[in-house]
């Protein structure tokens, strides 16, 4: 076993996930003022280091992906953030893309930044306690998208990144996801999403990285937010391990889901019907930002002192998802 693979093994076995709290300042903004909550730099360490504090940290959390302005913070105990984290037993990583830009000669699409520089940056935040790194492509369904080119640049990118950060000692999230905006269908999300993901492997397999130390972070397969035909969560589950099955080398230790705009309750009712059903031999997990945070995110903005509070609605919805990632949730258990 690789240090890369042990690394990847200790964030996502056990049942336990990944808490994404890697929001750049202006995606944090708009979440603190979506609650009425002035988005200072205080404001934004308070809440998230009342997440890093939590009960749940051990048991549930494997890693915790952090944004710049957080991995150079100290908490108020005087811990740096990644000490905090790494004490709790989960691993600190870190958002090492600078954003997704348009993509010159298709306006309407995305091409992510950042490896400029990449390879001096990576240093620094593994001194800083980083073990493990995320980088996100993003890409639109149409008719005509995600394009040949979308798709193309991207994988690209994630695998020049995932170069950079396994010659670092770290274990590279690639996380290209396939957003749900749009009309269209479940089916078409499978066909682009697989054609998105085989495109990232060839490249990832091209730039000699090590599959046995990476994490997939994928959406999960479902119809677009907009259409009128939507499938049950039973069929999410099939058609996302379909979409698994046939686009993923069996060499990847393990598939960490993003939310992507699903509510808390249907993001973990997905990762549990995916696990029961899961005849593949990855891992299937969380990787969750919204769907982690936003009850805790709620109740801490209109309770702004109560830390016990806050991290009880947190410890609830990590237990949740990390029942649903050995496929023991069911309803009933979240009105205990
Ligand atoms: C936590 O949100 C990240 C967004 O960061 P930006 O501010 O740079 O857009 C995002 O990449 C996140 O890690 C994943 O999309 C998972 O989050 P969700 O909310 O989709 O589970």
């Amino acid at each position: 076993m690789t240090e890369l693979n042990k690394i990847a093994l200790k964030i996502l076995s056990d049942g336990k996930g990944i808490l994404a709290a890697d929001e750049s300042n202006g995606t944090m903004t708009k979440r603190l003022e979506s609650v009425n909550i002035t988005s200072t730099s205080e404001n934004r360490l308070l809440f998230r280091e009342t997440l890093f504090s939590s009960e749940c940290m051990t048991e549930c959390i494997g890693g915790v992906i952090l944004y710049d302005e957080t991995i150079n913070q100290s908490s108020i105990s005087e811990k740096k953030i990644p000490t905090l984290i790494s004490d709790s037993g989960a691993v600190p990583g870190i958002k090492v893309d600078t954003g997704a830009k348009v993509l010159a000669n298709s306006s309407e699409e995305k091409i992510t930044e950042g490896l400029d520089g990449l390879r001096e940056r990576l240093k620094e935040y593994y001194l800083l306690g980083a073990r493990f790194t995320k980088w996100r492509g993003v890409y639109n369904i149409s008719e005509k998208y995600p394009s040949k080119l979308a798709i193309n640049s991207n994988a690209h990118a994630l695998a020049r990144y995932s170069a950079l950060v396994q010659e670092c000692g770290m274990v590279p999230i690639v996380e290209p996801e396939v957003l749900m905006d749009g009309d269209h269908s479940a089916d078409d999300c499978l066909i682009k999403t697989s054609e998105v993901i085989q495109k990232c492997f060839d490249e990832l397999i091209t730039h000699k990285i090590d599959l046995t130390g990476i994490i997939l972070k994928p959406n999960m397969i479902l119809a677009g937010n907009k259409s009128k035909n939507k499938i049950s969560n039973e069929e999410v589950s099939f058609k996302t391990l379909e979409c698994l099955k046939k686009s993923v080398p069996i060499e990847v230790p393990g598939v960490a889901f993003l939310s992507g705009g699903q509510s808390e309750i249907e993001a973990t009712e997905n990762l549990n019907l995916i696990n029961k059903n899961n005849n593949t031999n990855f891992i299937m997990t969380y990787s969750y930002g919204r769907a982690l945070q936003q009850s805790a995110l709620k109740f801490w903005s209109k309770n702004i002192k109560d830390v016990k509070g806050t991290q009880n609605v947190f410890n609830h919805r990590a237990k949740m998802n990390t029942l649903a990632a050995q496929g023991k949730w069911s309803s009933d258990l979240e009105n205990k």
